[in-house]
């Protein structure tokens, strides 16, 4: 029984993920700028997040008991703005203004601008400790809710990152969770060669973290690890999720090139007919 509820779960959170994708090709091409490979790479993840792990009101986006989510990895905006929007924190026409002026939807997120945006970001390396600032307010006031942070592989080159890392581990900080976005691409090529993150997983353990690995578009792992980082006390987690930059559209995969551009009308045409859409 509990099986099936699960597998029908994954099913469902397989075809949000699907729709996000569509939804984020789709403004991109709108706007004619933007990131394309980093929202693309972490659409599973943050989807599973939204749709199945987080405690959230999108009716009430300042609910004090709710989880958060801070899209450290900034320039991904289109992904976050995509779950808010299917999650209901706003209309899904909204989505057509991106990087418009005076619109609420930024290159980058500003959580001045857009409810449900808990942190602006855009500068990478910061996320974790404001994650890490969110946990300890959480805890002293008794709150019960968790904080999700989303980095980069390149992101974590920044040494504000390791800092943030070690206060994490130094202060217990078991209501934090960081995924880290393995997709071993950066701004301008292979992490493995602009800087070297590896080994990445022994980095965290010896920063004193609970470390799982995964398949960051396989649904089913994303869920448990999800679950396990849940059930981990004294220790923050961290997901270490390798991932394919631009996955679901094969003329992006893996392509340093689509880190920054947006689709083309004819590349959108291609994507959404890949990705099974009709119109
Ligand atoms: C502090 C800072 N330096 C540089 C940039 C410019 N920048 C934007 S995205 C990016 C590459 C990030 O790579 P990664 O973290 O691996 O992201 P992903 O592959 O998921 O897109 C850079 C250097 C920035 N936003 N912030
Ligand atoms: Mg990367």
């Amino acid at each position: 029984m509990t099986t099936l509820i699960q597998s029908r779960d994954i099913i469902f959170l397989k075809e949000q993920a699907r729709k996000i994708r569509i939804a984020i090709l789709k403004m991109l091409t709108k706007a004619g700028s933007g990131h394309t490979g980093g929202s693309l790479s972490a659409t599973d993840i943050v989807t599973a997040l939204y749709f199945y792990k987080m405690r959230h009101k999108p009716w009430e986006p300042e609910w004090p008991e709710r989880d958060r989510f801070i899209l450290s990895k900034g320039h991904a905006a289109p992904l976050l703005y995509a779950v808010l929007a299917y999650s209901g924190y706003f209309d899904p026409s909204l989505l057509n203004t991106l990087r418009k002026l005076n619109s609420p939807l930024q290159g980058h997120p500003s959580s001045k601008l857009l409810k449900g945006v808990e942190v602006s970001t855009g500068s990478l390396g910061q996320g974790l400790s404001v994650a890490n600032g969110i946990a300890l307010g959480l805890r002293l006031s008794k709150i019960n809710a968790r904080v999700y942070c989303l980095l980069g592989d390149g992101e974590i080159q920044e040494g504000q990152i390791w800092e943030a890392a070690m206060t994490a581990s130094h202060y217990s900080l078991d209501n934090v969770c960081a995924i880290v976005d393995l997709n071993d691409l950066q701004i301008d090529g292979r992490c493995s060669e602009v800087m070297k993150i590896e080994p990445v997983t022994k980095k965290w353990e010896a920063f004193g973290w609970h470390v799982l690995q995964i398949d960051g578009h396989n649904m089913g792992e994303i869920v448990e690890a999800l679950d396990e980082s849940e059930r981990i006390k004294i220790k923050p987690t961290v997901i270490v999720a390798k991932t394919i930059k631009g996955k679901g559209v094969s003329i992006f995969e893996d392509k340093v090139e689509y880190h920054g551009i947006a689709p083309t009308i004819e590349e959108l045409e291609a994507a959404l007919r890949e990705l099974g859409e009709d119109g």
